[in-house]
Formats: C-alpha cells, structure tokens, sequence
C-alpha cells in the first residue's frame, strides 16, 4: 500500500516536471528508447507494454509507466510495471542500462521470476527502488555504499535467499528512510555493520533470520517502525536499547528471552507473542491499551492484560 501512495507521488512530481518544460524539445533520448525496446523484449513482449513501440516518443506519458525529467535533461528517470500475471519472464538485465533512472517500482507481477541481475546496482541515482510480490528469487543485491542518493528500498514478498551483505549498515551515510525486506526467505546472523543503520522505518519479518537482532537499535537512533516477527531471532529483549522515537514494534514470533527493556513509555504498537520472555508485563505508557494477542504464548510473562503474577 506504502508503495503505491510513493508511486503516485512520484509520478505527480514527473508530470510537474515535464510541463514545466513543455516548450523545450520533448523526444525521448535515442540511446534510452533503444534501451527500453530491449527491456520491453526481454519482458518477451508482453501486451501491458504494447505501448512501447519504436519511433514514437518515449516521455510525455506515451508509454506505459515510463516518464522522463527536465531536471535530468528528459532522460528516463522513472518506471514503473506493476499488476500483470500474464508478464512472464526473467527479471530484464536491460534495465541496468537506464542510467538516470530515480525510480524504479516493478510489483505484483507473481510471473517475473530468476535473479535480480547484480548489474542493477549500476543504478547509482536510484532514490526509490521497488521490486516487490514477483516471483524472483536468488540473492538480494549487494548494494554498496555508492548507493548515497537511495531513500527507500523494497524487495518484500519476492522468493529471495541468501544473507545481508555487511554493505547494507554502510547505508548510514546516505539517505535511505527505509529499508523492507520481509517476507522472503532470506536466512542467517545480521551483519554487525546493521548496528551503523539509522533508519525511520525497517521491515526484516517472515525470514528465516537468527541469532542478535539488538544492533537494529539504538537509543541515539530516529527509528520509529521495527518489525523483524517471524523468524528465529534470540536475544535479551531487557537489554535493548530502545530509541525515544519508536512507536511501533513487533517482535513476534521469534526465541526471544528476558524481561522488558527500559523506556517503552511512547511505544504505541507492540507485539512480542510467541517468544521466550518472562516476568511482569510493565504498566507504563500505552501498556494498558495493548490486548491479550500482544503477549500470548511466551513461557512466564504475568500481569495485565496476562492473569497476574503469583
Ligand atoms: C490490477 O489488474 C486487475 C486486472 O487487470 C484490475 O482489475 C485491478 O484493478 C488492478 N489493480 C490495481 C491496483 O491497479
Ligand atoms: C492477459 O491475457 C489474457 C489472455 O491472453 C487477455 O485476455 C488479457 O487481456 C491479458 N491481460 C492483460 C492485463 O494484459
Ligand atoms: C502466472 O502465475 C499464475 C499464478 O500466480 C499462474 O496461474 C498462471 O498460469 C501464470 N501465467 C503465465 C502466463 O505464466
Ligand atoms: C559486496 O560488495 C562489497 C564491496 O564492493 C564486497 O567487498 C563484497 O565482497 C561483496 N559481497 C558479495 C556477497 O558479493
Ligand atoms: C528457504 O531456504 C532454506 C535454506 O536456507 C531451504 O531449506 C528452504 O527450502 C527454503 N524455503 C523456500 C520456501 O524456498
Ligand atoms: C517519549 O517522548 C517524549 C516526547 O517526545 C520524550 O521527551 C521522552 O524522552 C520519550 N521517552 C522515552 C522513554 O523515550
Ligand atoms: C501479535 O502476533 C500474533 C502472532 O502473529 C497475532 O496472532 C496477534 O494477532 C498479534 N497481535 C497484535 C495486537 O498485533
Ligand atoms: C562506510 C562508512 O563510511 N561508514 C560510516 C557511516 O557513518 C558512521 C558515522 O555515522 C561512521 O562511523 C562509519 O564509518
């Protein structure tokens, strides 16, 4: 849903920019229309891109979900294929080939199946990359810290597996807002490095991940949204350093141990049913407005909304 309000935006932002522009020369850029033709090829020609067709001008909308920059001298700087079962093919390596590209969605399009070519982390402009509900699998890319313009990055419900290269806590010195990986199969220990990201909003639930999770916190860190439920994290929940920022947390459905940390007192959501903790549930902030469903099944927690402690 978040993807599709940014997606709009985003194209309300192109079509500012290309009318602002209109009495300047408007073709789209020959080496980009000879780029998107080998893309459209490499979807195996699919009716959704029938739009596409050669010698006609690429920008001003006239192709499906591509729209060009003036701030960019018309060059591509956004695409956008989306909601399409028939679309059957391999993820197109052609698109590494866009170099202005700053948004790039591409979801709910459960036949795009085979790796997302590492090429792609050539798109060194990208500010929002979605690639979300397809059927691709493999690796997830390893983006480098050369990746300084990146705001959000999506890869959620896709077959990816494999790790998180350590690349990904490097994201601390560019922009990136937030970072959803869930629903994948992606497994193994978080990188260390994750401990230098400082992000609003970061998304790791329904994996196969173990071990530490604590480096995703930070009490000098802007965080608002964790979710990393669903998958086989063990830590001490008490020794969290939580940051002032966090509203909501989900923890569920891990083998997580202990007690509550400190300084919950502004956490609006939380979910930690199905762990290992223990102890007295505290009575502090929205604590009281959280059911029964936020703390089921762990192995000693008491107190409300839990029966009381003995
Ligand atoms: C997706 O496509 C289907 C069928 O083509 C259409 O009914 C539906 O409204 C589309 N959904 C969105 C979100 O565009
Ligand atoms: C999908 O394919 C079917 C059958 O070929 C066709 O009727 C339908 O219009 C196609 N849908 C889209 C969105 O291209
Ligand atoms: C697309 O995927 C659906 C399942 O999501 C499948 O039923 C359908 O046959 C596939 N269509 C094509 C054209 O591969
Ligand atoms: C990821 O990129 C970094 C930096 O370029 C490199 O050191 C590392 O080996 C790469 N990892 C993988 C799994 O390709
Ligand atoms: C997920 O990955 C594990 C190995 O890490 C593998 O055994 C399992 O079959 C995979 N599950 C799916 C649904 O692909
Ligand atoms: C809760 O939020 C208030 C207002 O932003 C802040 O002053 C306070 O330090 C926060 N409490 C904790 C425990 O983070
Ligand atoms: C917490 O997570 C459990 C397990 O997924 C779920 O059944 C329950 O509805 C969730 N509760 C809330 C308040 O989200
Ligand atoms: C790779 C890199 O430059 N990482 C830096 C990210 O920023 C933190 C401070 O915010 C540095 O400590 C890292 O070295």
């Amino acid at each position: 849903m978040s993807t599709i309000i940014t997606n709009l935006f985003l194209l309300f932002i192109f079509i500012f920019l290309s009318q602002t522009t209109s009495s300047l020369s408007k073709r789209c850029h020959p080496e980009d229309e000879r780029v998107l033709l080998q893309i459209k090829k490499e979807f195996n020609n699919p009716s959704l891109l029938s739009s596409w067709k050669p010698h006609t001008d690429c920008c001003n909308f006239n192709w499906y979900g591509v729209a060009c920059s003036a701030l960019i001298n018309q060059r591509v700087g956004y695409l956008s294929i989306s909601n399409d079962t028939n679309l059957s093919s391999q993820f197109p390596p052609s698109i590494a080939n866009i170099p202005y590209l700053e948004a790039l969605f591409i979801f709910d399009l459960p036949n795009l199946t085979g790796p997302i070519p590492h090429s792609i982390t050539k798109l060194t402009k990208l500010k929002y990359l979605t690639i979300s509900s397809t059927g691709v699998t493999g690796p997830i890319p390893n983006f480098t810290d050369q990746f300084t313009n990146l705001v959000n990055l999506d890869l959620s419900h896709n077959n990816l597996f494999g790790t998180i290269p350590p690349t990904y806590g490097y994201f601390n010195n560019s922009n990136v807002a937030s970072l959803d990986l869930s629903y994948n199969n992606l497994s193994g220990k978080l990188p260390i490095s994750l401990a230098m990201l400082d992000i609003y909003l970061l998304e790791l639930a329904y994996n196969n991940f173990e071990g530490d999770a604590s480096m995703l916190f930070g009490s000098n860190k802007k965080t608002l949204v964790i979710d990393i439920s669903g998958n086989r994290f063990a830590f001490d929940f008490g020794r969290l350093d939580l940051s002032q920022t966090i509203t909501s947390l989900d923890v569920s459905h891990n083998k997580i141990y202990g007690n509550f940390p400190m300084a919950m007192e502004n956490v609006t959501f939380l979910n930690v049913s199905y762990n290992r903790l223990c102890g007295e549930i505290p009575k502090v902030g929205y604590f009281n407005t959280f059911d029964v469903s936020s703390f089921i099944h762990n192995k000693c927690l008491c107190g409300s909304p839990l029966p009381s402690c003995k």
